[in-house]
């Protein structure tokens, strides 16, 4: 008889490699090394690989181990080649953006802000082939994009922050430093610079969006667990017959709040709060120094900040 599975059952499947589908377009060559890790069985698939190697990641990850060898070893000098400081203090080490009078200059001394331009243009490079490569690997698996548009919503948002919004205030010292502790400070002088960013209307939208995302997160997680028992998490056989596990999670929420999603829909409320966090952050913090120049006195304006 069929066993269903989860966290809390012991079961953990050891056989021969399953390398996946090699039909029609998804025959493409995998990297054939593979384990299984009893921990990762517990977490989720137990087995790792193949792993997909294309040119795109592979020059992503150059691109990626790159700027961080230039941000790492920037850090390193920062504290005379000490390696005992550099674990020490590396929350607090940074590479800052360029000097204020190198505008937007492509040419500057190299510890006058070239080093973090160059680290910069390697880490974007990298995260665009990323992005590449989850786009090959969609359409190759013959599968939606939705996963790029996805990650794309958040490279705006990191473009927004070091490229162009710096590109319209015309310099790179607008940029956010490449350190752990130094981007929270950057970021909270973006706010105190430009008025307070709790009175900027896309910093209240993103807002929205992640604690939506959080909320529709743990409502969609709950649920689904919740009717673990009758195999809610398969999600097909459950999309059509009645008395499923889906139609209770659905009459859950129709019970307790008079509405309720379908088994598709949810799954786009998701992806839309998702995606609209860093949509609307980036329109936020584009306005900011370039249309308006002080938000609390915008909300003022406004109607909505009061003295
Ligand atoms: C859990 C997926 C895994 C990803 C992780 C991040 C690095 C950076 C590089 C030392 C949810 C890996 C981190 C590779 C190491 C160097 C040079 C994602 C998960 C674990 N931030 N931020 C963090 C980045 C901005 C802000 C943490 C990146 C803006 C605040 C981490 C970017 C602003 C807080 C981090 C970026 C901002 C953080 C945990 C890029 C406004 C925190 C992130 C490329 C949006 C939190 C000490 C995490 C913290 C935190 C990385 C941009 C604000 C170091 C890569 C400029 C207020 N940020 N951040 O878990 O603990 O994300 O900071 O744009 O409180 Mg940040
Ligand atoms: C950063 C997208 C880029 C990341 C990418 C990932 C790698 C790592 C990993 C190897 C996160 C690249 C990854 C390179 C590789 C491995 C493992 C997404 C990023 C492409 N704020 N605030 C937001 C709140 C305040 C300020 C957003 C709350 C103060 C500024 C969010 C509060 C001040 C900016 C948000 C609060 C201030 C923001 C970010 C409360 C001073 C932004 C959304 C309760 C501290 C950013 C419009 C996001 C923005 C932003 C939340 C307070 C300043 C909703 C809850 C008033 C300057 N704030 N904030 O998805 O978009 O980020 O603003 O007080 O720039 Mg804020």
């Amino acid at each position: 008889m069929a066993d269903y599975q989860n966290i809390f059952t012991q079961v953990q499947v050891r056989g021969h490699t399953d390398y996946g589908v090699t039909e029609g377009t998804n025959s493409e060559p995998r990297y054939n090394v593979t384990a299984t890790s009893h921990f990762l069985g517990r977490i989720g698939d137990a087995q790792l690989g193949p792993v997909y190697l294309g040119w795109s990641g592979v020059a992503s990850l150059i691109c990626g181990f790159i700027a961080i060898e230039i941000i790492g070893l920037n850090m390193w000098a920062s504290v005379g080649w000490d390696p005992i400081k550099f674990f020490g203090q590396l929350p607090w080490l940074s590479l800052d953006a360029p000097l204020p009078e190198h505008g937007l200059s492509l040419f500057m001394p190299l510890n006058e802000g070239g080093w973090w331009l160059m680290a910069g243009m390697f880490l974007t490079a990298s995260i665009l082939l990323w992005w590449v490569r989850s786009y090959r690997r969609a359409i190759s698996l013959g599968m939606g994009t939705h996963v790029c548009w996805a990650f794309a919503a958040a490279i705006w948002l990191y473009l927004v922050l070091g490229l162009i919004r710096p590109v319209m205030m015309g310099s790179w010292n607008e940029a956010v430093p490449f350190g752990i502790f130094t981007h929270l400070d950057w970021t909270n002088n973006l706010s105190l610079v430009y008025g307070n960013f709790f009175y900027n209307p896309f910093h209240m939208l993103s807002i929205v969006f992640l604690y939506g995302s959080a909320l529709l997160f743990a409502m969609h997680g709950a649920t689904i667990l919740a009717v673990g028992r009758y195999g809610g998490e398969r999600e097909i056989e459950q999309i059509t017959d009645r008395g499923t596990a889906s139609e209770r999670a659905a009459l859950f929420w129709r019970w307790t709040m008079g509405f309720n999603a379908s088994m598709e829909s949810i799954h786009r409320w998701a992806w839309w709060f998702a995606i609209l966090c860093p949509i609307t952050g980036g329109i936020g913090v584009l306005l900011t120094g370039t249309v308006v120049d002080n938000w609390f006195l915008w909300g003022a304006d406004n109607g909505f900040a009061r003295f």
